[in-house]
């Protein structure tokens, strides 16, 4: 009897085994550390990105970090990321959050899991920001925990990737 992998662990097995991850960082947010500290903080995008690549070699994974502040280069990237067989995004939308359907279609349509972050906490702040085109379809959501919710929300997505890799191949077919 032989086993074969079924789904997205079969397209991975064809890539990378190793963990996959992308961080996707929305429009502006390339000023990071340089203003509106109280919002967002002091470390940089730069000081963001190298902590999280760190973490990831550290994990055994591929973290790869891509910022924007045009939101066909944002689509473009999800769309590579789906053709890469990325396991997993971490998102910040930054003020696509509040405004783009297309890239809520673009995530959809990949369907890689992501986690959707936010510096600030965008429920403590105006009403325009309360309502994100993400949030429904993300695995969960982190907002107002400054530079640290990336972190945590990069430990989520290696053990959410654990998981399913594990379970995936407990999922086995007889092979006739
Ligand atoms: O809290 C967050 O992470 C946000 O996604 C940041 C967005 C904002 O539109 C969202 O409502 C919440 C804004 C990013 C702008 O980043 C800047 C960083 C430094 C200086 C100025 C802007």
């Amino acid at each position: 009897m032989t086993t074969k992998r079924t789904g997205r662990a079969a397209a991975k097995s064809a890539h990378s085994l190793r963990p996959h991850i992308l961080v996707l960082h929305g429009p502006n947010l390339n000023l990071l550390g340089s203003r509106e500290p109280q919002h967002y903080g002091v470390a940089t995008l730069d000081d963001i990105n190298q902590d999280l690549v760190g973490r990831g070699e550290a994990a055994g994974a591929l973290v790869e970090t891509f910022q924007h502040n045009h939101e066909g280069a944002l689509i473009e990237r999800i769309h590579q990321a789906a053709r890469d067989h990325a396991d997993f995004i971490i998102i910040n939308p930054a003020g696509y959050t509040h405004t783009s359907v297309a890239m809520r279609d673009a995530l959809a349509a990949s369907a890689i899991p992501f986690v959707e972050i936010h510096l600030s906490n965008i429920y403590a702040r105006e009403s325009f920001r309360h309502h994100s085109y993400f949030s429904d379809l993300a695995v969960g959501v982190v907002s107002g925990l400054g530079a640290q919710g990336y972190e945590l929300a990069l430990e989520y997505a290696l053990r959410h990737i654990q998981n399913r890799t594990s379970h995936g191949s407990q999922k086995t077919e007889k092979a006739h």
